[in-house]
């Protein structure tokens, strides 16, 4: 019997397989982070392990997908099901961009501690919306939607195994290998020839709208791999002379602990493509829609953390306008040192971040009795605070990587109201609970706070709410 992390981890080795061969520099990218990881971890020590073992993160890796219709979604959704991975959270890419991105998304990943460690494979799911009239009129819509209601994503084969594989959290050997032959070819670039016309047709309104719309087809759009010095390895990868888009999106390099998600890539290479044109000849043409992505990860932050992350956002923006000639990192650099603690103690001590606490073998032990407030432990030795790795996305860096890498604007009609779109609304498209990454963190912390009670008898102290800035 195969079990789900295997599947799971069977799925993301053999999908990176597949993209490096039809994306080569891919695997330059996958060598530059393994150089720099190996490198890092030399000089860092232990300290380089403490967002994730070595294991964890070379295995690593988060994929990009896009989907037509709510049926495709709840389809995708039973595929990542068999491989015990689950929607978590809602991003919203119309409002983030400002260019034409015409998507709402979620992450489809793996949600608990364990199940994190054995393998943390995540995908960034898109969902193409073309209810939406700032981007689609009526006639365009119909047209598109009726395009997708035709074609067929996921064989019955593959769905009716995935969900035997999400009932029993396992396959037999033979089921499970057929499982991963089928989900790994229903990602691979088809080579069926694409309706010129069509395709163009969407284009105009928004390259990613062709991208999904355009084929009978769909196709992982970048695999990402997680390294440990962003900042490194975009200096490696320019020296090695692949172009990278302009910036790294995210918060900046600076002097205090890695928050959240950092991420780059290179810019979308031109594919070799079929296309049919409206004579019914068929000639090779060139498409730019895949690129390759690579991220550094930090800590998660509290939704007070959050909050100050965007404020400071904005801030940098309005300073940014303010003095054209200031670049973007330098202005990021000097408002963080200004507002964001510089320690992981004092980004917990405030309820920034989220963390799991431990008890030190080695605490205090001539019969005193521990403190009762968390930050009090912490800083009295009786118990240690692991930060938490943040496992999701930022929808401002995401639409920055969409937009950085389309060819051109698109267009959208702002004079319209947009179809409105949120979780729960995604939750009902998906037939299941969009999870809120808060929650999954926050019953990560209170758990470890809770063993920690059991042991030093702080029951009722240390309560199920313990908050770690009492
Ligand atoms: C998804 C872009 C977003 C990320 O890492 O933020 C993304 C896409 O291009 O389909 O992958
Ligand atoms: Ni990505």
């Amino acid at each position: 019997m195969i079990s789900q992390w295997q599947l799971r981890a069977a799925f993301a080795a053999r999908l990176s397989d597949m993209y490096g061969r039809e994306v080569p520099a891919y695997t330059t990218l996958v060598d530059v982070s393994r150089e720099v990881n190996e490198d890092v971890l030399r000089t860092q020590g232990a300290d380089a392990e403490r967002l994730g073992s070595i294991s964890r993160v070379t295995a690593e890796r988060h994929g990009a997908i896009r989907v037509g219709t709510p049926q495709e979604l709840r389809q995708v959704a039973g595929v990542f099901g068999a491989l015990g991975m689950h929607p978590v959270g809602f991003y919203d890419l119309r409002e983030a961009a400002s260019s034409a991105v015409p998507v709402v998304s979620t992450a489809f990943r793996p949600v608990d501690g364990e199940e994190l460690a054995r393998n943390p494979f995540r995908v960034f799911t898109s969902m193409l919306t073309p209810a939406d009239p700032r981007f689609f009129d009526a006639d365009l819509r119909s047209r598109l939607e009726t395009f997708l209601a035709g074609r067929e994503l996921f064989p019955t084969e593959l769905l009716a195994l995935a969900e035997r594989a999400g009932a029993d959290r396992e396959l037999p050997d033979a089921e499970a290998e057929r499982f991963l032959q089928l989900a790994v070819e229903a990602f691979e670039l088809s080579s069926e020839p694409i309706d010129r016309t069509w395709y163009e047709t969407l284009e105009k309104v928004s390259a990613v709208a062709a991208d999904i719309g355009g084929v009978r087809s769909t196709h992982i759009n970048h695999l990402t791999p997680r390294v440990l010095d962003i900042d490194e390895l975009y200096r490696r990868m320019t020296e090695r002379g692949i172009e990278m888009i302009d910036t790294i999106q995210g918060p900046p390099r600076w002097k205090g602990p890695d928050l959240l998600l950092r991420q780059t890539s290179f810019r979308a290479l031109a594919e070799p493509r079929a296309l049919r044109a409206p004579d019914g000849s068929v000639t090779r043409g060139a498409l730019r829609v895949r690129f390759g992505e690579v991220e550094a990860r930090g800590i998660a932050l509290t939704r007070d953390g959050r909050a100050l992350y965007d404020r400071l956002l904005t801030l940098v923006d309005e300073q940014a306008d303010r003095h054209p000639g200031a670049a973007w990192p330098e202005l990021a650099r000097t408002l963080w040192a200004e507002h964001v603690p510089g320690t992981e103690r004092d980004l917990a001590a405030q309820g920034l971040g989220y963390f799991t606490y431990h008890v030190v073998p080695d605490r205090p032990r001539d019969g005193s009795h521990p403190p009762t407030a968390v930050r009090d432990l912490v800083e009295r030795g009786w118990v240690r605070a692991e930060p938490i790795v943040y496992e999701d996305f930022l929808p401002r860096s995401a639409a920055g990587i969409f937009q950085s890498n389309l060819s051109g604007e698109g267009a959208r009609n702002n004079d319209r109201q947009g179809a409105a779109y949120d979780s729960a609304w995604l939750s009902g498209a998906i037939g299941r609970e969009v999870l809120d990454p808060y929650a999954l963190y926050e019953r990560q912390q209170n758990r470890s706070l809770a063993q920690v009670a059991r042991e030093l008898e702080l029951d009722g102290v240390l309560g199920r709410s313990a908050d770690p800035t009492s």
